[in-house]
Parts: C-alpha cells; structure tokens; sequence
C-alpha cells in the first residue's frame, strides 16, 4: 500500500469514527461538518493517486459516505424525529469489586487482540439515531437458503431456550471491552428452527436503519454467538441495540448488529453495510483483519 493510500483510508476511518459518535455530541452537526472536512482532505488526497482499481475501490467508498453524512445531516436537523428517537438513558456501569478486578488482570493482556486497548466504560457507537422499535409489532425474519422460512413475534423469540454467556467485545476503532454477560439465544437455535440448508456458507444479518453485516455461517455457529437482549443483568439499552442485538465476540464490533430485525442464509458472500465501504469481508480481530 502506497503512504498515499494509506492516508485516504486513515482520513476515511477517522471520519467513520467521527460519524458514529456523533449522536453522544449535544450537537452532532459539529460531528458532521468534522467527518465532511476529513472526507475533503481524503477527496484531495485521492486525484493526486495514479488511476486504477484501488482509487475506483476508494472514491466509490468515499461517494457512499458522503451520501451517509447528508442523509445523516438532515435526520439530525429534523427535531421531532429526534424527539421521537430519544434514546434510553444509560444505566451507569457497576464498578467491578477489587477481587473482580485483580483476579481477571492476570490474563487480560492475553485477552486483547493486537493494537486494541481496554476500556471499562462502554462506548456507544453506530450511524444514525436508534430506530424506536415497538414489541406488539416487532418480528423478526429467517429467510434465505432455510427449509421454511421463520417469523417470530418478540414474546416467541424470548420463549426461545434462554443463555447466559460471557464474553469480550473488540471494536475496530480500537477498544476492547472484557467480560460482558449477555442473556438471550444462541444463533444456532435460532437457525435451527428454520433448517438450514446444506448450501449455506454465509449470513447477512440485518439491524435497523438500513445497516447490515455479512458473517460466515461457521462463525455464527459456535458456541458464544447469540441475539440479546440483556447486558450485565440490564435490559439492553435503546442505544446499545436493545430490544435485540446480535452479539459475535470473535469478530469486530460492526458485526455484531444492532436492532436485528432477521437474518438472511446465502450460498456466498455479500457485503454488509462497512463492508461496502472497504472493511474487512471476516474481521477476525487476532488476524487484525481490520479493512478490505
Ligand atoms: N444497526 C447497527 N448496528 C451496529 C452499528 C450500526 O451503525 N448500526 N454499528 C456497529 C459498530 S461499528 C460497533 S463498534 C458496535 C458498537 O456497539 P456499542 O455501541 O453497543 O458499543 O455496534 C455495531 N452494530
Ligand atoms: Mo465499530
């Protein structure tokens, strides 16, 4: 990769973190306006790039965020979808006793995934306002390469066998967050009740407001991947995904969908909402497969 290179994509990421802390801002204008001034910078950086396939890659990924944060701008603008979107305030964290602490800091170092940090508190990061989900009309939708496609109302999904399991959490931007307990259903059950089909490799799993993310199926089979709706003994907050999120602690953070509304089986690869924007179709965090 060339420095110039390099530099666009820095500046893109920087922006995308830009854009999807934005609504912790009292004014996520301020945030927009950052991410456009960065995205210039990438722009400039770009027509002095010798032609070819990875400027085309680049300026395509560049047009799609510079449509988000228009699109983006005008949700923000707009006042009564604000309101109606207020998130659920966060409950504070608990502080974790000395015992806790001490006892899980031998082996945290093993536990943190090359040039990530720890945090204690819990970023919220994700494009757009949460979506305002009512459960009399929630569904949620298995389709794809299944044997019958399923639709489960939320008092169906929760009747599900119930996990609780506790696991790390690694964002792209360079957090890890250690020993999160979720409660809800392993994917597996969930794909159970629809009958996978032999021909399935892939998964797009879709969360609200458009977002997506692609996970091989493999993957989403094991053992620690489920949908919740608990974090910590909480119910999940508006802003951390909550009624319902998907949770995939050996992959970075942006698969791991908010506000799930269904999951799709395919027989290959698609690209989920970042993965249209250059990052990684796997993202296993040891392999530090951050972008494409
Ligand atoms: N629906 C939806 N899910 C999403 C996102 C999003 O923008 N929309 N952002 C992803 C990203 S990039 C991260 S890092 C995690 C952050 O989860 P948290 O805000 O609960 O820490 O949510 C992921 N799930
Ligand atoms: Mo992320």
């Amino acid at each position: 990769m060339t420095d110039a290179v390099a530099e666009v994509r820095r500046l893109l990421t920087r922006s995308d973190e830009v854009v999807k802390a934005a609504q912790n801002r009292s004014d996520p204008s301020v945030a927009f306006q950052q991410a456009r001034i960065l995205l210039k910078k990438a722009e400039d950086q770009l027509a002095d790039l010798p032609e070819g396939e990875e400027r085309d890659a680049l300026v395509v990924t560049l047009g799609l965020r510079l449509d988000d944060v228009a699109r983006l701008e005008l949700l923000a603008a707009d006042p009564s979808r604000a309101r109606l979107d207020q998130p659920v305030a966060p409950d504070p964290m608990p502080t974790p006793g000395r015992e806790t602490v001490e006892r899980s800091m031998a082996s945290v170092a093993e536990r943190i995934p090359p040039h990530q940090r720890l945090v204690t508190s819990w970023p919220v990061l994700h494009v757009g306002l949460p979506p305002r989900v009512d459960l009399d009309s929630w569904k949620f939708a298995i389709d794809g390469l299944v044997e019958r496609p399923v639709r489960l109302g939320w008092e169906e999904f929760r009747a599900l066998p119930n996990v609780t399991l506790t696991s790390d959490f690694h964002c792209v931007t360079g957090w890890s967050r250690l020993d999160n307990t979720w409660e809800g259903v392993r994917f597996r059950d969930v794909a159970d009740l629809a009958g996978v089909r032999p021909s399935a490799t892939h998964v797009l799993v879709l969360g609200g407001n458009a977002y997506s993310a692609n996970v091989d199926l493999e993957a989403l089979m094991a053992d620690d991947v489920l949908f919740a709706w608990s974090h910590d003994g909480r119910a999940l907050p508006a802003e951390h995904g909550g009624p319902l999120r998907l949770v995939v602690p050996m992959r970075y953070a942006w698969k791991s969908a908010k506000w799930v509304e269904g999951i799709k089986f395919l027989d290959h690869d698609v690209a989920g909402y970042w993965e249209m924007r250059g990052y990684h179709n796997v993202a296993d965090p040891w392999l530090e497969q951050r972008y494409g």
